[in-house]
């Protein structure tokens, strides 16, 4: 076993199966059991960040489910989870999303994708399905970025995409590392990073995922095999000014770093909307200190910028930089500029997604705008996805929704393509 792996099967808190008995569930029952963890009372939908309460009480609702059902449970190095079917082993179809979710998130955004998993085992179980290859669901750590910035940790340390050392200094806006909040939750962050027997063993990766656009309503389709993801990226962009008081200072006295934060985010729409399909968002934004009555010292702005080929983000996010260090020289503050995160285009395998296509009747093809721990894993492995309408087009807000007849659709669609894959 390698160092830091955990073989979950017997013991801990949640109860071992009772032999011959095995759970069974549709996905959206398991959806209604986990509905009222992480609800967030204050900005609407759930925030159900990485190692803390919430997130911390969907691993241990998942880890029940699996070995109610006589799945093999697993937590790897990176604390990614992992159920499987029967033994572990090389080659394996693996099937599976996330459960964090960004703040104030919608219900299906990563646990969709796990809840239709499980369901689809029960399905393939039900069956007597014996699989030939080994079968395993996996669950992703902090795909968000949520609670320390950057996204698909879980993923991008298990491949290696990401230095340990880096993800580990991560802080949250308490100011605690990835690291700490890791060792915190019972993790053992030394041992984070490439994992080659854990990689190794994937065979196949179908992460099935809530359509984040519109593109199934257009096509009055239920289901969508994916094709790629567009380049995306995460830059933090440091303004340093002048702190001081709000009472007392003459506006010409002032260096306030809220002035150039303000002009870089109308410059940020200006700049995207006169390129077509790119799409740039300043969603968060933090002062400090944060006082009503005080001049900031320091505003951090993050962009979140995504442009597909052959346009060119880094580009973009040039132009973006000069507009932002012109507007910081004016006030007599300072800018610095951070990439936090980047992914190229992520083409999933096309033979895999013609596959995937013929199995479901010719289900229609879709490329997306929102990122995803498969478009980490399509550089390893044979990588597809597929995405479950959305009726309302709406993602990372309260309003996302999947009907509950074209979950059922999905799971039972996506319990064929593990029975043809691993049968
Ligand atoms: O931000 C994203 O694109 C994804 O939903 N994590
Ligand atoms: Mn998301
Ligand atoms: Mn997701």
């Amino acid at each position: 076993m390698v160092s830091g792996r955990r073989d979950e099967t017997v013991g801990g808190a949640v109860p071992a199966r009772v032999p011959g008995v095995a759970a069974r569930a549709s996905a959206n029952e398991l959806l209604a059991e986990i509905d009222r963890v992480g609800a967030d009372r204050a900005r609407g939908g759930y925030s159900r960040h990485v190692f803390t309460g919430a997130e911390g009480e969907l691993r241990e609702w998942f880890r029940g489910a699996a070995r109610a059902r006589g799945l093999t449970v697993e937590v790897d190095r990176n604390a990614n989870l992992w159920a499987w079917f029967g033994a572990p082993g090389a080659d394996a179809v693996v099937t599976g999303s996330h459960l964090d979710s960004v703040p104030g998130g919608g219900a299906y955004d990563g646990p969709l994708g796990v809840v239709s998993a499980l369901a689809a085992f029960d399905l393939l179980r039900a069956e007597g399905f014996v699989p030939r290859r080994p079968l395993a669901i996996v669950v992703f750590a902090e795909e968000e970025g949520g609670r320390f910035g950057v996204p698909c940790l879980g993923s991008r340390l298990l491949t290696g995409t990401l230095e340990p050392e880096r993800a580990l200094a991560l802080r949250d806006g308490d100011g605690t590392t990835f690291a700490e909040a890791a060792r915190a939750a019972g993790h053992a962050p030394e041992h984070f990073g490439r994992d080659s027997e854990t990689l190794g063993r994937i065979g196949t990766f179908v992460e099935l995922h809530v359509e984040q656009g519109r593109g199934l309503i257009h096509l009055d389709a239920p289901l969508a095999v994916g094709s790629n993801i567009i380049p995306h990226g995460r830059w933090r962009f440091t303004f340093t000014g002048q702190g001081n008081h709000a009472g007392t200072t003459l506006m010409d006295d002032r260096h306030d770093p809220m002035l150039p934060a303000a002009q870089m985010i109308t410059a940020v729409r200006e700049s995207a909307a006169a390129v077509r399909e790119a799409r740039a968002t300043v969603g968060r934004l933090v002062p400090t200190p944060g006082g009503t009555n005080v001049i900031a010292s320091q505003v951090d702005v993050w962009l979140d910028a995504r442009l597909p080929e052959p346009g060119n983000v880094h580009e973009l996010v040039a132009e973006i930089t000069e507009k932002a260090r012109a507007a910081a020289e004016l006030e007599g503050c300072a800018v610095a500029v951070r990439e936090e995160s980047y992914e190229g285009t992520a083409a999933f395998d096309p033979e895999l997604r013609d596959r995937l296509r013929a199995m479901l009747g010719n289900a229609p093809v879709l490329p997306t705008g929102a990122g995803h721990d498969a478009a980490v894993l399509a550089r390893f492995v044979p990588t597809a996805m597929l995405y479950v309408r959305n009726p309302t087009g709406i993602s990372h807000a309260p309003e996302e929704f999947a009907e509950p007849a074209d979950i059922d659709h999905g799971t039972a669609e996506l319990a064929h393509v593990l029975r043809t894959l691993a049968g």
